[in-house]
């Protein structure tokens, strides 16, 4: 297997799925529905519904009832974004490579496109119940979707990294708000995953705790590449944590100790899959690969 082209083929499998969900831009509230578009189409590695599918694959699942799922993981995770470059957070004017939602549609159309994306990814994902034979998980997978998110996850992270923007941190602060911010979505993608396809509770655990490390090592990645990688690769600005004197595993341990520790998590990660005894080689590279990424 080219690992290159399998990774082009299955993105450009999804970004097609991405469409078939998005709003229609039209009536009144169009220029709403153009700005959650805008977002949504900005490219983005889709690493999260990526992990979803190949967990789903994992676990022997075959139905379409993963594609709104999908979807509506990209969604949440783009309004975090949206949301995450306003003035009142980090104030950024690129993502993806292009000017932030905010910078093109204005600060309020910022707020209300990336709540009204959160929304429409659970209008999304509800679909799921017209494509399966089996409700129950797809309640469950709203579940962990939903608390995943939530202050339990996603943005309880996030409240807790905004409230000490600039203050020193330690490292069992900045592993609760990484955990959190980073983790918890990269978490809710493998178990929704694991659980559409029907994995027994064990299974699901054991997939929740592999998602924890991946997630914990992207985010000690993201870490590096702001102060190694540029803002034309990137497609967002570097340097950003300096700029909001941030505590990072960087600022922590140092480059190497951090790269290491990306390294150390991803193979972890791998184990865990492994030993599942189950077989997706694309997964277990892609997981790999993270430690090497540029973006
Ligand atoms: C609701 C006001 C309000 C704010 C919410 C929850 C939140 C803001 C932000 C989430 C925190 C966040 C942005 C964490 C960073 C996670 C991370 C490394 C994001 C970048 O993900 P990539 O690299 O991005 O997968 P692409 O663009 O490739 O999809």
């Amino acid at each position: 297997m080219n690992f290159q082209d399998e990774l082009t083929k299955r993105t450009d499998e999804i970004e097609k799925g991405i469409r078939e969900f998005l709003p229609k831009e039209e009536g009144f509230a169009k220029s709403m529905a153009q700005a959650m578009n805008y977002s949504m189409l900005a490219g983005g590695k889709r690493l999260r519904p990526l992990l979803m599918q190949e967990t789903y694959r994992l676990f022997g699942g075959k139905e379409k009832v993963i594609r709104p799922f999908m979807t509506g993981m990209e969604m949440i995770h783009t309004h975090s974004l949206i949301h995450d470059d306003l003035p009142a957070l980090d104030n950024d004017d690129y993502r993806r490579g292009r000017l932030t939602t905010h910078k093109v549609y204005g600060e309020a159309m910022g707020i209300l496109s990336g709540v009204a994306l959160l929304n429409y990814a659970y209008e999304t994902m509800l679909l799921a119940f017209e494509r399966t034979a089996y409700p129950e998980r797809v309640i469950r997978g709203l579940s962990v979707m939903a608390e995943k998110t939530g202050i339990h996850g996603m943005l309880g992270g996030q409240s807790v990294d905004v409230e000490n923007d600039g203050t020193p941190l330690t490292k069992e602060m900045l592993d609760y708000i990484y955990r959190n911010k980073t983790s918890a979505l990269i978490e809710a993608a493998m178990m929704t995953g694991a659980i559409l396809a029907g994995a027994d509770e064990n299974s699901v655990a054991i997939i929740e705790e592999a998602a924890g490390k991946i997630g914990l090592a992207f985010q000690i990645q993201d870490d590096i590449l702001d102060v190694t990688s540029t803002e034309e690769e990137l497609g967002k600005p570097v340097h950003s944590d300096e700029k909001n004197n941030k505590v990072t595993y960087v600022t922590l341990f140092g480059i190497e100790e951090a790269s290491r520790q990306v390294k150390e998590l991803s193979e972890d990660a791998v184990s865990l899959l492994k030993g599942l005894n189950k077989n997706n080689e694309f997964l277990y590279l892609l997981v790999e690969k993270l430690i090497n990424r540029r973006k």
